[in-house]
């Protein structure tokens, strides 16, 4: 699998499905997983390994509150680490951003924005970065940020005509 990602909760599921959905448009091959860093860090370590031996490039660890999913996950792999917050606190997850986001030198997550449309971009990214040694995966991308800005004309449009 080129892409693990890792949910502190089954609670989190709901905040991966768009992530899916973009690993599956970019046919690219994943796992999903539940562990935790506190619950059960030994199962994490594990994943990290198998994933590792299996031939995951990129990790993406989803987690909220005191989140520190992305950070155990980076501890034991070179392999680039993406971290999703998640706001499922009191604190609106703000409390998930600093601890997925305040890495200390050495040892870095690249922390995305909260969220379903965080866990989305965590899809993209990890994505891009398969896509700097795939070439159908960069003639993909292109053709989707195509769509993109095909979209906003459109929308621009429709905004017009109610006016
Ligand atoms: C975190 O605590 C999980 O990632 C989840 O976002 C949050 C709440 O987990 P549950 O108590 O719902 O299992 O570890």
């Amino acid at each position: 699998m080129d892409v693990m990602i890792l949910i502190g909760s089954p609670s989190d599921q709901e905040i991966v499905k768009d992530a899916l959905d973009t690993l599956k448009a970019f046919d690219v091959p994943f796992a999903l997983e539940v562990t935790s860093a506190h619950r059960s860090p030994d199962r994490t370590v594990e994943l990290v390994r198998r994933g590792e031996a299996e031939g995951t490039e990129v990790f993406i660890a989803v987690a909220g509150k005191a989140a520190h999913l992305g950070g155990v996950v980076a501890a034991h792999t070179t392999r680039p680490v993406i971290g999703v917050p998640v706001e499922s606190g009191g604190l609106g997850g703000l409390d998930a951003l600093l601890s997925t986001v305040q890495m200390p030198r050495g040892v870095p997550v690249a922390t995305m924005g909260t969220g379903k449309t965080g866990a989305a971009n965590a899809a993209l990214l990890a994505v891009q970065i398969l896509a700097v040694k795939n070439a159908g995966l960069r003639r993909k991308l292109a053709e989707f940020k195509g769509r993109l800005a095909a979209q906003v004309e459109a929308d621009s449009e429709k905004v017009k005509q109610g006016q």
